[in-house]
């Protein structure tokens, strides 16, 4: 690749950290975090806030099925716009910066670039996609899968919630069951910036990641049906203990994760007993498995012990264990000529830059499969997310940000002067 050219532009980085606090305080958990679960009333209000500097901006904000806002400028281009974006809806012990981040150092260079005044070739775009963490309607990266035509928007409007809501009916309650079609017409390239939520750049000491890609990941839902009976007086050879089976698959997931080793992870996030009484032995347990690596054979590996652990614990426990598939996704991959920018950019830049996979999922892993996709991240302070502590410096976000601005001006112009 040629000389990246960088532009002489810089981001606004007070506006981008007073944006960040303000979109913060909605959802407020009072401890650092934020809680705007998807299709909530604050995940309303939050959208309601971005769209409404999307608008001050002069953008054209468009909403479409699923309830996935862009906004484009220039607002009348028709174009394939060069696409930003990220979401902001959070887990319930979310951070400030997971998702938010990405949107709104979008917003940041679209409006750097308004106000700079320069000629671009195509239009810029942000946008924020619905339901990316699934942590509410499963699967993760919902509104992005919908928007790339991996899921159909009427399969994905029945999606029932793990409080038994139907994500259609939600959507239509916040107001954001948009008229844009599903799928959309695919952005000429796409870039996302996002905090790493790894300890990988602070440990090593670097500003930017260039992102190579997503790892794989796998969710399944488990129910243990076994027999509720009294605490006291039932022997240990007559009982078909559903807690103790959940307990039993969730060190399993674990054993799972070692013996396999390198980037082999396993969690059980979710554990539900029924009746979840301390003289009962329990009836029921519902029960989450997400299971991930970067390598598509060792997965299926994971996926083999986890189901072999089920059969047999099924048997020895004498409960019945149903499993039901709640997100699927192969490991992606980058574009590599969009990788090579991001990380000529950040040296361009002077910014310490090293290549590394993402850990957690992102809608940028779905647009991947429409249009040329890479990645920018920043460090996370001890490597902490999903966790009111997540934390990056602002000299971080805005060396991000100035990453994503420069990236954006290439893939929009031949040149940037
Ligand atoms: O699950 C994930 O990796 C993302 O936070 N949705
Ligand atoms: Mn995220
Ligand atoms: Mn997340």
């Amino acid at each position: 690749m040629t000389e990246t050219p960088i532009s002489r532009l810089s981001i606004n980085a007070d506006r981008l950290m007073s944006r960040l606090a303000a979109l913060s305080e909605v959802g407020d958990t009072g401890d650092g975090g934020v809680c705007r679960l998807a299709l909530t009333d604050a995940d309303r209000d939050g959208r309601d806030l971005v769209v409404s500097w999307m608008r001050d901006l002069g953008l054209r904000v468009d909403i479409d099925g699923i309830g996935n806002v862009t906004g484009t400028w220039p607002a009348d281009s028709t174009e394939d716009p060069v696409m930003t974006g990220s979401h902001i809806d959070t887990v319930r012990t979310g951070g400030r910066y997971d998702g938010n981040y990405g949107v709104l150092a979008g917003l940041e260079v679209i409006e750097t670039v308004i106000e700079s005044g320069i000629e671009i070739g195509r239009p810029l775009a942000v946008a924020f996609f619905t339901d990316e963490e699934g942590a509410r309607f499963a699967p993760d990266m919902l509104g992005s899968l919908v928007y790339v035509g991996g899921l159909p928007l009427e399969v994905a409007l029945d999606t029932v919630a793990i409080d038994g809501a139907i994500l259609g009916d939600d959507l239509e309650r916040i107001g954001y069951r948009g008229p844009l079609p599903c799928p959309a017409r695919p952005p000429a390239a796409f870039v996302e910036v996002h905090v790493e939520q790894g300890p990988v750049l602070e440990a090593e000491g670097f500003t930017i990641g260039a992102v190579t890609g997503v790892q794989g990941i796998l969710w399944r839902e488990l129910t243990i049906t076994g027999q509720s009976n009294h605490a006291g007086t039932t022997p240990m050879s007559m009982r078909h203990d559903a807690g103790f089976a959940a307990a039993s698959l969730a060190s399993t997931v674990r054993s799972i994760a070692t013996e396999i080793g390198g980037a082999q992870v396993g969690t059980v996030g979710r554990i539900d007993l029924q009746p979840n009484l301390v003289n009962v032995v329990a009836a029921k347990a519902t029960m989450t498995v997400d299971l991930r690596n970067t390598d598509a054979e060792l997965l299926a590996e994971a996926e083999r012990r986890l189901d072999a652990a089920i059969a047999e614990l099924a048997h020895t426990e004498g409960v019945k264990i149903t499993s039901r598939e709640l997100a699927r996704f192969a490991p992606v991959d980058f574009d590599p000529a969009v990788i090579d920018l991001v990380e000529h950019v950040a040296i361009a830049r002077s910014c310490s830059v090293r290549r590394l996979p993402s850990g957690a999922g992102h809608d940028a892993q779905m647009l991947a499969r429409v249009c040329p996709t890479a990645m920018v991240f920043v460090p996370s302070v001890g490597g902490i997310s999903h966790n009111p502590a997540e934390h990056t410096s602002p000299t971080d976000l805005e060396a991000g940000a100035n990453v994503l601005l420069d990236v954006m001006l290439n893939l929009a112009t031949e040149h940037t002067t």
